[in-house]
């Protein structure tokens, strides 16, 4: 491994480390919560590898101070942490639930307290379930709810919060959620994916316009999943399909944001999405955000697929194809987040770009109390080679978050991925910093 210092990176370079509520709260019922779309989802049988739930997860709801001593003794300066809506608003509209808000200020009031800067995405997959009911993503009047939530974040938490991030990956959770339904709410078809796509991009927009009228001076992101797409071979057939990925991976929500519309050229079946519309909706796809929140894991080899409907194409999945992967199954690849910052700082209309999650799962194991992960240690170095690479090369990153800073409930996988910079004993709650935790926590110190 090449030699790498923080200082290489600039003063001015934001270090941090990424979560999710839902990943990590637990706390599922506690103190006036309503239900979300991962509480119902996970109570059903046969969704979430071994029939993991979240109810208790990481206990972070009680364990909150603890947590961020030790974001705090890993030298990292930034904590990004999402909202649980049916926290703040068990029903998703209406009445505030005062202990949740409560909750979420002393979280702060905490980082702050201990000089760590949070980091807040508002909407990161846990839909309150009250509104899942009246149609969720698929229903046009969740722009309002969105809406009406954010301005409930930006009222309650917006004088101490300088850094926000409207959505996390929307191509996850409506891919995953309303297309193949293997995410919460588990629906399936283009009937359910191409509305609540139309209805994430209005609603991202309305939300960060809502933010930036209430909180005129703070820092309005959004986040995007993104792969490097390859093609399995120089065959047009491939080729064709590798386009074809890309845009539906990589540029399906981004695009319309940056004010350049659905990529309906490459992807013809997202025509149906004008079935949505309604007049004004161009005008309102389009917002300047302040930064754009990039997450990276991997590169995605793509063929020709007769039999795969609307897109003709599939992923040449990395098992198969003899290199190293993660316990994701996910391949790694350290140059991928480098071409991923090379396509996304090609667009006029990015300001900024911060690497807002990047990281692997292990199959770690805790042994005299120690955890040994050399794998993660390397696999951190080696993508910020690559983002050191481009951002030598000019490229306007600003920021590295590792996803994650303890080991957490990996959505349908359960706590089967282990993706933290700390174990977590799932039985005891005890935390132990891994070698990579301790490894960043030099890093961040050079
Ligand atoms: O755990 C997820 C996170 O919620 C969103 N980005 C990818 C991570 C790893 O799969």
């Amino acid at each position: 491994m090449d030699y790498l210092k923080k200082s290489f990176f600039g003063d001015d370079f934001e270090w941090g480390v990424s979560t999710a509520a839902f990943q990590i709260e637990g706390a599922y019922n506690a103190d006036g919560k309503g239900e979300s779309i991962w509480d119902a989802f996970t109570a059903k049988k046969g969704k979430i590898l071994n029939g993991h739930r979240a109810d208790v997860a990481c206990d972070f709801y009680n364990n909150y101070k603890s947590d961020i001593d030790l974001v705090k003794q890993l030298n990292i300066p930034n904590f990004r942490f999402s909202i649980s809506w049916s926290r703040i608003l068990p029903n998703g509209t209406g009445d505030i639930n005062q202990p949740g808000i409560d909750y979420y200020n002393q979280v702060i009031d905490y980082c702050i307290a201990q000089g760590i800067e949070p980091w807040v995405t508002i909407y990161h997959w846990d839909l309150p379930q009250a509104l899942e009911v009246k149609g969720g993503w698929t229903n046009r009047d969740i722009i309002e709810w969105f809406t009406e939530y954010t301005a409930v974040c930006a009222k309650y938490f917006g004088h101490k919060v300088k850094y926000w991030m409207i959505m996390n990956e929307p191509s996850v959770f409506s891919g995953a959620g309303y297309f193949f339904g293997i995410h919460a709410p588990g629906r399936t078809g283009m009937k359910n994916f191409l509305p609540a796509i139309h209805h994430i991009v209005l609603s991202m927009v309305a939300g960060a316009k809502k933010l930036r009228s209430l909180l005129p001076d703070v820092e309005i992101g959004t986040t995007f999943s993104c792969s490097h797409i390859e093609s399995r071979s120089n065959n047009k057939r491939d080729i064709k399909a590798a386009r074809v990925a890309d845009a539906l991976v990589n540029r399906l929500f981004i695009e319309p944001v940056l004010g350049l519309g659905y990529p309906v050229s490459d992807i013809p079946v997202l025509k149906g999405l004008e079935k949505y519309y309604q007049p004004g909706d161009e005008q309102n796809m389009h917002f300047d955000f302040d930064f754009i929140g990039l997450q990276n894991y991997t590169r995605e080899i793509v063929k020709y697929s007769l039999f795969t409907p609307y897109i003709n194409a599939s992923l040449v999945k990395a098992t198969n194809r003899n290199v190293p992967t993660t316990a994701m199954g996910w391949e790694i690849y350290p140059p991928a987040i480098y071409h991923i910052l090379k396509k996304f700082d090609a667009y006029p209309q990015i300001r900024k770009i911060l690497i807002t999650e990047n990281g692997a799962a292990f199959p770690d194991q805790l042994i005299n109390d120690k955890v040994d992960d050399p794998k993660r240690a390397e696999y951190l170095q080696s993508h910020l080679q690559q983002v050191l690479k481009a951002k030598q090369e000019g490229c306007k990153v600003s920021g590295y978050f590792v996803w994650t800073l303890t080991d957490n409930f990996e959505w349908a996988e359960g706590y089967h991925p282990r993706f933290g910079l700390i174990y977590v004993d799932f039985n005891t709650q005890k935390r132990t910093i891994k070698s990579s935790g301790y490894w960043y926590a030099n890093f961040l110190k050079s």
